[in-house]
Order: structure tokens, then sequence, then C-alpha cells
């Protein structure tokens, strides 16, 4: 198949909304719901606005937070193996959820560009500033590379690609962002992924595995408090974005893992009784002393526990790639 390189293909833009409803709507009453519950809790996802974003980045390269630099390594010593994979029936498109800056994946894309794969790549991110950025840094750094960059949810899409692109489909959805579902939440989204696939389609899953409980706590607790920053952002946003009047030295990160449940849970607590009025909310939300509010949960899986839930969604392993340590591992799905 020849490929026309010098062609810039412009970025698919499928962020706008249909139904009129905004971000900002839908960011006031997920907050609005959350905090009226008698077990208060924020989705983890508002964390990443641009402050959270580069919280995150910060936390990615802290000495604690092991996971990337394990699930790099898994993709460092295994990228011959996964890319011939890949490419063993010819052209696909390599689909990467939640691609950000691609840090991991350009690993393979350069290995792929190697193999002279014949594959385009697709990544895929809410942020169309990521977006822009990476086919940018793509354009000079992997020229050879077809990229179509797309912005908007996975499941918008997914559903653009089924309709658009015929060709088998690699998805990619990496660094441990299925640990933060609920368990019922991850079958939805994984059936939901198997939907927009095909008999011989693949998924590469990044999975947190069990560990020393020591060593998980840590890493959402470090010694510099860049994720106890990361955490309370959440409140900051919605000072900014709402008009909330969160003090935050009024408030604490903690965090715990469970390790029956294999769930890390991150929690701000309250220091003393105090209201917070949220103006766009019009409402005032009353915290007890030491009463908390759920932020994010972040699991941690044995394999076993992956299979059945592949199993359950229609995907069954392949290979199963780790690091040398075991800490982390790339799940290598084919559609059943
Ligand atoms: C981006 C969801 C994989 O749960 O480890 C890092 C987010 N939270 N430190 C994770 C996070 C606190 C991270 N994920």
């Amino acid at each position: 198949m020849e490929e026309l390189h010098t062609t810039l293909t412009p970025m698919i833009d499928l962020s706008r909304k249909q139904d009129g409803t905004s971000d900002l709507a839908a960011f006031a009453k997920d907050v609005a719901e959350g905090l009226s519950l008698k077990r208060k809790d924020l989705p983890s996802r508002y964390f990443y606005d641009k402050k959270g974003s580069q919280l995150f980045q910060q936390i990615m390269n802290l000495p604690e937070y092991y996971l990337t630099r394990a699930e790099h390594e898994v993709f460092y010593s295994n990228k011959e193996a996964m890319c011939s994979r890949f490419a063993d029936a010819g052209f696909f498109h390599l689909i990467d959820l939640g691609a950000g800056d691609a840090y991991k994946t350009k690993i393979l894309l350069r290995q792929l560009a190697q193999q002279n794969a014949a594959f385009d790549y697709v990544p895929v991110d809410i942020s169309g500033d990521a977006m822009q950025e990476l086919s940018n840094s793509l354009q000079t750094e992997l020229p050879e590379v077809a990229v179509q960059a797309v912005i908007g949810e996975y499941f918008k899409a997914l559903q653009w690609l089924q309709e658009n692109k015929s060709e088998r489909k690699v998805v990619l959805f990496l660094g441990s962002n299925i640990g933060n579902f609920e368990k019922q939440d991850s079958i939805a989204f994984l059936q939901s992924i198997r939907s927009y696939l095909s008999t011989g389609d693949r998924l590469l899953m990044g999975v947190d595995l069990r560990k020393e409980p020591e060593i998980i706590l840590q890493a959402y607790d470090d010694a510099a408090g860049v994720t106890a920053e990361f955490n309370l952002n959440l409140l900051r946003r919605i000072n900014r974005e709402l008009g909330g009047e969160f003090i935050l030295d009024q408030f604490r990160h903690y965090a715990i893992y469970n390790p029956l449940e294999g769930v890390m849970r991150s929690f701000l607590i309250s220091l003393k009784e105090q209201d917070v009025y949220i103006k766009e909310i019009d409402k005032t939300y009353h915290f007890k002393a030491w009463e908390a509010i759920h932020t994010e949960n972040s699991h941690k899986y044995f394999i076993q526990e992956i299979e059945e839930l592949g199993k359950l969604c229609g995907f069954n392993i392949e290979t199963v790639y780790h690091d040398q340590e075991k800490r982390f591992a790339d799940v290598l799905f084919t559609v059943s």
C-alpha cells in the first residue's frame, strides 16, 4: 500500500457535543451529585484540567510512581515480539485510547517503522492541544508514520472508526487507566470496546499487578507531596470553574490500599467542620470534621482476574508481557 506522507491529514474533531449541554454543565451536575451523597464522591476523570495534567506528568516522573517506568520497560524489552504480532496479517490501524504525549507508544511506532509495517497511527484523546502537539512531534520525529489524530471521547472515536475504517484494528489502552473503573464499569467499558471490533482485531491493555502493599501505597502518597497536590487540585478546579469556595489547606490527601480487593483508594478529608458554597450550583455543602470525599480508585490485578475480565467481554489472552520484576503487565488480547 502506497502512502503519501507529505500530505497533512487534518485531525478529526468529534469533541463537540450534539445535545446542547456544555462540559461545564456536566461538571457542575457531577459535582452536585457527588457532594450530595451520604458518602461524598467525586469522579476521578475531572483531575485532568491543564494543571492536573501537568501534575500527572510530574507524578509519572516520581521515584515512587513505578507504573510508568515499569510499562516503559515492558514495551522496550518486548517491542519486537509485540510489533511482529500486530503486523502479522497486513495493514492495521493502531488506535491509542488516551494517547496523551504517546511517550510509551513511540517505542512501538519506531519499531513498526523500522520493520516497515503497513499501518497508520490513530491517537485518540479528549485534549485537542495534546493531539496537535503529538501530531507535530510525530511529523518531525517519525515522518514516515501516517498519523490520523482523533479528538474526542473513546466511544465516539471507536464508532467513527467502525463507520469509516474497515481495516484491521489494534487498540491500545495503556497506563493502567482501566484501574480507575469500578469492576462493573470496567466490564461495561471493555464490552463496549468489543462491540466496535471484529474477529482478528486485538487489544493491548496495560494493567498494574498485585504486589507488596507498601510499594503501592507509596506510589499514591509520595514524599514530595505531588500526588496530594494532584488530588487537591480537584477542589481548586471546582473553585475556578464552578465558583467554589473550598479552602485547600482545610482538606488533606489520604490514600489507603486494600490488599483483599486489590484497590488503592484516594480521599480528601475535611480537617474541620465547615460549609463550602459553590456559586455555579448555588448550594452550600456541609462537611463534618474528618468527613471524607472519595476521589479515586486504582485497581491492582492478578493475571487471572484480567483473564476472567477479558472472557466476560469477548477477549481472549494471546500473550502477557511483563517487566522483569513483574510489577506491571501489558496483556495482548484477541477478539473472540
Ligand atoms: C492515570 C489512572 C493510571 O491510577 O495510577 C496517579 C492516576 N492517580 N496517581 C493511576 C493517578 C494518582 C493513574 N492513572
